[in-house]
């Protein structure tokens, strides 16, 4: 009441709003009026933000949290009354006819996409000491995960183009998402790299707002305790992407510039796009709303798992389950083994690698009718049985795949599935915690995401025909991995199966220790025996044969302790470095036809 007379109308209207929420003890410790005046105005600024940036406003944080918060308190599980079953989707094989044609279908479309990456998470998980799109998805190269997206991204764009004969006006937008933790460092990766290659208008920075933290059932906002005039805020988790896409306006925009689909994606996932070209032609040739793709999971595997969901009352929907409400799930309804793997030694659930294609119309129209608000959750930890107080504030969460949760059954709800070894090996876990993965399980590190790359590029040049050997096993930071040659190309060289096959001719070999980087869109492997390190660069428009026999001492691999400070930060997460003894390396940068065969 003191304070009233230092107040805007704006900040009164936002003061009446919290008192009617019963959020008068944010105020219950402020000065005297003309003490910490700018503090004061500070906090509403907060205010505004929050209520902005929330669907619907902080009215509606407040009510879904008392409604949720009630709903934890009773133990009242979202599940009730849903029996889980195994749901049928598409099952591509890499390379078959299915693929290939699948593939085409995809490249076509990709003109009409926009791309969404998600990578507003800090990774506390990782632990690593900067943003997750930074890392290098290899060290062969040194390539990171944002420039290794957007040049995929960008050779989509040319293949697409071509694809349609001439249309190459064409920008694929994309759009990052990021948050207070990511923001600054992304904006300053993509300036100081000249976006690695995109036009700058083409990249597009929404970044996410936290949400504010409660401190009892009664949704009461909790004041930040280094701070009176400031609420304490958490991030309110990857669903944010929906609400911001339709708030910036920019679904409109590409819709009425002809887009047709939104594809989401992950921080640190090195091989995904050598899935999407099919994904999106599965969506395209099958008219899906929502196509998510999944790979074979293993039980325990901390990804979601894509669950067919029928209610008592005949209600059904196939939905991510997430990986630790799956088991609970699956024990409530009659399966004592819970989250376990089936005779494949896999789950029988696929698991979700939260890489969503929408058809761009339907997902406007969705959000215009909830208001772009996605299913949140609480997750409060309770003090003690009578779940009366919490150890610590909580807030209210969301998840960017439980946007078909509410689709009306009409809504045309799908999945793809692909080889796991092709389109999922993420980089989340922290050293120490990958070495403790269950044998057999998949590490989720960063040595197990650089591995993962050479192997799917082994086995991708193997099905072209090259004789690639198998993999040695060796153990990096506590974890055993398949080691394969470390082969390397840019996106552009080999984006699809198609593209890929007809690079490489004749018979060419690449023994198990040798490096291989195809750094140049028009490299062929031609009879190529390669025992050693061979790196080529070539522009656009010189097209070199590639073939003979190159041998060499090559890069030998030396493990690196995690605890070894004196190596750097992502030698260290990794567990190996390179040693460069010997290579051949050719650079072509003149127009022309060439030939580097060695006899
Ligand atoms: N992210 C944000 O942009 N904002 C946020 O507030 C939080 C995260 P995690 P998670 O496929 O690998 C998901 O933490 O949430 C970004 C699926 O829920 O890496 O544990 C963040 O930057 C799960 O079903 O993953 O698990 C990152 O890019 C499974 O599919 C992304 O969101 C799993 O991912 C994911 O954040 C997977």
């Amino acid at each position: 009441q003191k304070n009233l007379h230092l107040l805007s109308p704006e900040e009164i209207e936002l003061a009446k709003m919290l008192l009617d929420l019963a959020q008068g003890h944010l105020f219950e410790n402020w000065a005297e009026p003309g003490v910490d005046d700018d503090q004061k105005k500070g906090f509403f600024e907060q205010v505004a933000r929050l209520h902005s940036s929330y669907p619907n406003g902080l009215a509606s944080y407040v009510k879904n949290a008392r409604v949720l918060l009630a709903d934890s308190k009773a133990g009242k599980n979202p599940y009730d009354g849903f029996t889980p079953s195994v749901p049928s989707g598409e099952t591509l094989t890499f390379g078959d006819d299915n693929f290939i044609k699948f593939e085409e279908a995809g490249v076509k479309e990709a003109r009409r996409a926009a791309f969404v990456l998600v990578a507003g998470g800090l990774g506390e998980r990782l632990g690593y000491n900067g943003i997750k799109v930074a890392l290098p998805a290899e060290t062969t190269t040194g390539t990171c995960f944002l420039k290794l997206y957007i040049e995929s991204i960008l050779a989509l764009q040319q293949a697409s183009c071509e694809s349609s004969q001439g249309d190459c006006e064409t920008e694929i937008p994309f759009v990052i998402m990021t948050s207070d933790d990511t923001h600054s460092l992304t904006s300053e990766l993509l300036e100081s790299n000249s976006y690695f290659g995109m036009q700058p208008s083409q990249v597009i920075l929404l970044k996410q707002e936290k949400v504010a933290c409660l401190d009892d059932n009664d949704a009461r906002l909790a004041v930040d305790p280094q701070n009176k005039y400031r609420i304490q805020t958490k991030p309110h988790g990857h669903g944010d992407v929906h609400s911001l896409l339709y708030s910036s306006g920019l679904l409109h925009v590409w819709r009425d510039s002809g887009l047709k689909w939104v594809l989401f994606f992950q921080d640190t996932n090195g091989l995904l796009f050598k899935a999407i070209p099919a994904a999106l032609g599965v969506s395209a040739t099958k008219e899906y709303h929502v196509n998510s793709l999944a790979v074979p999971r293993k039980a325990k595997e901390a990804i979601g798992g894509i669950t067919r969901l029928t209610h008592s009352d005949g209600r059904t929907m196939v939905i991510n389950v997430e990986y630790n409400q799956l088991d609970p799930l699956l024990r409530a309804t009659g399966h004592p083994d819970g989250d376990a793997n089936c005779e494949t030694g896999y789950s029988p659930f696929p698991g979700n690698i939260n890489q969503l294609i929408l058809e761009l119309g339907p997902y406007i129209e969705q959000l215009t009718e909830t208001g772009s608000a996605i299913k949140e959750f609480v997750n409060p930890k309770y003090k003690d049985a009578s779940k009366t107080s919490f150890k610590s504030s909580t807030r209210l969460e969301c998840m960017m795949q439980d946007y078909p949760k509410t689709l009306p059954p009409s809504a045309r709800v799908g999945f793809t599935v692909m080889d796991g070894w092709l389109a999922y090996a993420p980089v989340k876990n922290n050293p120490e915690d990958a070495a403790k993965v269950p044998k057999g399980n998949p590490y989720h590190s960063a040595t197990s995401g650089e591995m993962a790359i050479y192997r799917a590029n082994s086995l991708i040049l193997k099905k072209v025909g090259v004789q690639v050997p198998e993999p040695v096993l060796q153990v990096f930071n506590g974890q055993e991995v398949e080691v394969w040659p470390r082969i390397t190309w840019k996106p552009k060289w080999g984006l699809t199966y198609s593209r890929i096959k007809s690079k490489v001719r004749g018979n060419s070999s690449i023994s198990q220790s040798s490096t291989l980087a195809i750094n140049g869109q028009r490299i062929i492997l031609e009879d190529l025996s390669l025992d050693g390190t061979l790196i080529i660069h070539a522009i656009d428009n010189a097209e070199v044969k590639v073939g003979g026999s190159v041998q060499n001492k090559g890069w030998t691999l030396e493990n690196v302790d995690c605890k070894d400070n004196s190596e750097p930060e992502v030698l260290r997460l990794r567990g190996f470095k390179f040693n460069k003894i010997e290579q051949l390396e050719e650079k072509y940068s003149e127009p022309g036809n060439f030939s580097l065969k060695k006899p």
